[in-house]
């Protein structure tokens, strides 16, 4: 087993334990070979939301807890900073057990000296800022836009009208969904402005990146339901991207590489060929 790998900080973002797309097997498998002086847990750790409509919580999200409370024991500094799906640890803000600091949000200084404002960001998503909601209608919103869509359709051609084309609107929504990324990284960019840092490290939308937003430094972590990623400050204080999905694939094609050439190396199985 080789020594875990060491960085100074290590962020992670939106595990959602508690819900079935959680990717808990695969955060136990990158804790075992990580490790940091200090971790940053930015958010949305557990999904209260989704542990209110009913209880679903197996071994493995037992484990993730374990793994991190070990490596606290063990003199990482656990900074934990609450989402809106752990809203609830909002009422523990100051507190600290096992190990662990609960903070709204933070300045991290990296080893080269940059400022980093550490929130989850949901604080700047108006939907769910302002009508919490507005961000639970999602899956009937859409059924029920299908069924509209429908009897619209029928209506509109009595007078003549146009088809209203769900993939268009379906398309719409996409670049909608560029939008809103592009909204968000401005709003967050804006706030660290405000805090007169030179950066922000956030989650909250699900999608990893390590950026310059009109001059300042935009870091989302990502999140471990799709896309498995975190960001690892080094030693010298450079943001890394790590892309746990795309590692364990190329270790599978190089597990396969090398039995394919085990294979071909034993001599029995080769057929001799004519020179
Ligand atoms: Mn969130």
């Amino acid at each position: 087993m080789n020594e875990p790998q060491r960085f100074r900080t290590l962020f992670l973002s939106d595990i959602h334990l508690g819900t079935r797309g959680c990717q808990a097997e695969m955060l136990i498998d990158f804790l075992r070979e990580h490790d940091a002086d200090r971790i940053y847990l930015v958010g949305d750790i557990f999904d209260g939301w989704r542990l209110k409509k009913g209880w679903y919580w197996p071994q493995t999200h037992n484990d993730v807890v374990q793994k991190l409370l070990r490596k606290a024991r063990k003199g990482t500094e656990i900074i934990y900073i609450p989402g809106n799906h752990d809203e609830v640890m909002r009422s523990y803000l100051g507190s600290h057990f096992g190990g662990i600091d609960v903070r709204d949000r933070d300045i991290h200084e990296t080893a080269d000296g940059t400022r980093y404002l550490v929130i989850h960001g949901d604080q700047f998503d108006m939907v769910v800022r302002n009508a919490k909601w507005l961000a639970h209608i999602g899956d009937w919103a859409y059924t029920a836009a299908l069924w509209f869509n429908g009897w619209f359709n029928r209506a509109k051609r009595l007078w003549g009208g146009q088809y209203w084309s769900l993939s268009k609107w379906l398309k719409l929504k996409v670049k909608q969904a560029v939008n809103f990324i592009g909204a968000f990284e401005e709003a967050l960019a804006a706030e660290a402005r405000r805090s007169r840092v030179d950066g922000v490290i956030c989650g909250h939308i699900h999608h990893a990146a390590i950026k310059s937003q009109a001059g300042i430094r935009y870091v989302n972590t990502g999140d471990w339901v799709e896309s498995c990623t975190a960001i690892a400050e080094t030693e010298t204080g450079e943001m890394v991207l790590i892309d746990w999905v795309e590692i364990a694939r190329a270790r599978r094609r190089a597990k396969l590489i090398d039995l394919r050439a085990a294979k071909a190396g034993k001599p029995a199985k080769v057929k001799p060929r004519a020179a």
